[in-house]
Parts: C-alpha cells; structure tokens; sequence
C-alpha cells in the first residue's frame, strides 16, 4: 500500500482498525515459529542496564542483540528439540558439545542455536560497565607466559577477529593439553564443539557493532577492551583448568 493509498483508507476509523489488526496478525504470525514455541530454555536477562556499556557498545545494539538475536536462538533451539522430550533434559552446553548425539534431522539448527544461546549467554557475562583494565593474578601471568605480553595478547586477539571472514567470533580457550589458544570460529560455533574450553570471546557478527561502528570492526575490536569483565573471566579461567576438552575432569 502506497502514501495515497493509505490516506484513502485512513479517511476511515473503524478501517483503520481493521489495518491496524490485520498487520499486527501477520506480525505475529510471522513471528509465531520462533515466539509461540516455550521450552526448557530461557533467555537470560541481562545482568546490567541496555545503556550500560556505553559508550562502547550503544544502546540499540544492546537491545537488539540481546532481545532478538540471542531471544531467537533461544526460541529457535526450543522448537528444534520439541519434537525430541529427551533432549529437554540436556543443558545446551551439553547438546553442543555432543552435536553426534543430537538427531541428524535437528543437528544443524542445534548447533546454530544452541551455539548461538551458550556464546551469548557467556558474552553478556564477560562484560560490564566500567570494565576494562588487565586481569591480574594466574591469568595475568598465563597470559603474558603464553603470548610474551598482555598487549601481544590483545593484539593476537583483535587480529584473530579480524581475519574471521564473514560472521563468527574470536575466543581464547584451553585446549586438550591444557594450554591456551587463541581462536575464532565462524557462525555460532563455540570452542566446546572442538573438544576446546571457552574462556572468553568477543562477538563478531555484525549485528554487535554495525549501528555504531558501521563497517570498522577493528574500532570496535579494539573499543571492546574497555567493557570487559576480568572477574568473570578469571572465574572461568580457574573452571577451565578442571576441564579437559570442555569436559568438567
Ligand atoms: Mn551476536
């Protein structure tokens, strides 16, 4: 319906109801795969204000990011495992790390899914306002073992996010031997479908800094830094060392 159309139409109250209704019905039905479907899983709220991150990462974004696109992988993930009771008794950590054992016919949109819930629900964690800084204590010293220097590592990092071609994400993980590595993964991968521990990662997907950076992901990259929470990483940092291939020991 054009301009002039839709000020015909308007002349008209109880018409416009009608409208109003009627594109609200096809919302809601083109919606309604993703949003009628309740599950086991649930989206996590986020642990600080949409404004708290600025202004590294904008509101909008926060909003977005959070309630639509982790909101869909969440939704998305219960309607893949309906169809399969059984599966509901799993936490998606482990229905990603055990992709195999996922039915062949649900498998891809689980490991879309439920990657894209388990990464995000650690991303949220992995940052808050007034973060930033270095870590300190073991990680701080297995950082700069590792990579020479806390700036080596960031530098590593921010060059590993990249050289992610298309959507994906740049982590740091332990791997089997219990070293640390730097990463990234393409789509929703996470580190655990590689036998890998997650202990940090940044979000490279467009959709996680396009409104205010545009096309300058390195900007990001590098803005990123000043949001992050050494806290929560040091913690998944100690769970890390009681894990071999993403597996509790
Ligand atoms: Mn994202």
């Amino acid at each position: 319906m054009n301009k002039r159309e839709f000020l015909r139409y308007a002349l008209c109250a109880p018409a416009v109801a009608a409208l109003w209704t009627r594109t609200s019905a096809a919302m809601a039905t083109s919606n309604a795969p993703q949003q009628s479907v309740s599950g086991p899983h649930t989206l996590p709220p986020l642990p600080y204000e949409y404004n708290a991150l600025e202004p590294y990462i904008d509101t909008e974004t926060m909003q977005i990011h959070h309630d639509r696109h982790h909101g869909s992988y969440v939704s998305n993930l219960n309607a893949a495992i309906a169809k399969y009771p059984d599966l509901a008794k799993r936490s998606a950590e482990d229905l990603i790390r055990n992709l195999a054992s996922v039915p062949a016919d649900i498998r891809e949109q689980v490991r879309n899914n439920g990657g894209g819930h388990v990464n995000h629900t650690m991303f949220w964690q992995i940052m808050k306002p007034k973060g930033g800084g270095e870590p300190t204590g073991s990680l701080a010293d297995e950082i700069r073992r590792t990579f020479g220097s806390f700036e080596a590592f960031k530098k590593q990092f921010n060059d590993a996010g990249m050289k992610r071609f298309g959507s994906g994400w740049v982590w740091l993980v332990r791997d089997r031997a219990g070293r640390l590595q730097i990463i990234s993964t393409s789509n929703q991968d996470n580190p655990l479908m590689q036998g890998l521990y997650p202990i940090m990662g940044n979000d490279v997907w467009e959709h996680a800094y396009y409104l205010r950076y545009r096309n300058r992901r390195n900007e990001y990259l590098e803005a990123w830094w000043n949001v992050v929470n050494w806290d929560e990483i040091a913690r998944r940092n100690e769970q890390s060392r009681q894990s071999r291939g993403g597996r509790r020991a």
